[in-house]
């Protein structure tokens, strides 16, 4: 066995071992998300949020004591932090929450009390592209018209601190897995981005743009894959300009 191989299978058994001895520290202190904004970095965790200046001095720290962080996003021009805040051991979370990261201070502004739409990722977007961030919410639950448990999206717009429902889809042209914002033409404007199933279980992605009323699908990007995380297609170095 070479010895490049040796020092690998070390190295991980090293890391296996040691996440089984610690599982809480290993869990609790790699990011699940930064963001660099101005002077300062924001650190989300799993259980914290911190902040931090630009020689990662740290400025505030907020722990989220009992509840666990599923997914954030950073609205850096209101200095606002949007959250997912879930249950340990839940796969999705429970609700949403805003923090104001202002001042060198973390503050929290709101959680809120709806438990109905077990949300598992959120985004900022621009669905119109007018300037105006809208919030995207990965939920899942039921819809009026489609009455069982799936993955639906909701479009959130911002106003004075607070998000009201702008676009509460029921579904896509397709079940799916995930979800992006990302400007894929180059024309200014984000569309959405989504893996999708397609009939014979394999997923596809597909872009579709905002139509004032909903989402058009325009094109597919990708067809016949099997990722579950919509970051491993454009890990793949697929070439993105292609919208017609
Ligand atoms: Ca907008
Ligand atoms: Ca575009």
């Amino acid at each position: 066995m070479n010895i490049i191989l040796k020092k690998k299978i070390f190295s991980f058994l090293a890391v296996f071992i040691f996440s089984l001895i610690i599982p809480e520290y290993s869990w609790a202190k790699i990011p699940i998300k930064s963001f660099k904004d101005d002077q300062i970095s924001v650190l989300l965790y799993h259980d914290s949020f911190e902040m931090a200046d630009n020689n990662n001095i740290l400025i505030d720290r907020h722990s989220m004591d009992p509840w666990i962080i599923v997914d954030g996003c950073l609205h850096s021009s209101e200095k606002v932090i949007l959250v997912i805040l879930g249950r340990e051991g839940e796969i999705r979370g429970e609700r949403l929450a805003c923090f104001t990261y202002e001042g060198g201070k973390f503050r929290e502004k709101w959680i809120d009390n709806n438990r109905q739409i077990n949300p598992w990722k959120i985004l900022m977007c621009d669905v119109e592209g007018d300037g105006k961030p809208e919030v995207a919410v990965g939920v899942w639950k039921k819809a009026q018209f489609h009455p069982v448990f799936d993955n639906r999206l909701f479009i959130y717009s911002w106003e004075k601190e607070m998000i009201y429902p702008k676009w509460l889809g029921s579904r896509l042209s397709s079940p799916f897995v995930d979800f992006d914002f990302r400007d894929m033409n180059h024309d200014g404007t984000a569309e959405l981005i989504a893996l999708e199933y397609q009939k014979d279980g394999l997923k596809r992605v597909m872009a579709y743009e905002w139509t004032g009323f909903g989402f058009r699908g325009i094109t597919v990007l990708g067809k016949n894959l099997s990722m579950n995380n919509i970051s491993e297609f454009y890990l793949k170095g697929r070439e993105l300009n292609e919208i017609y």
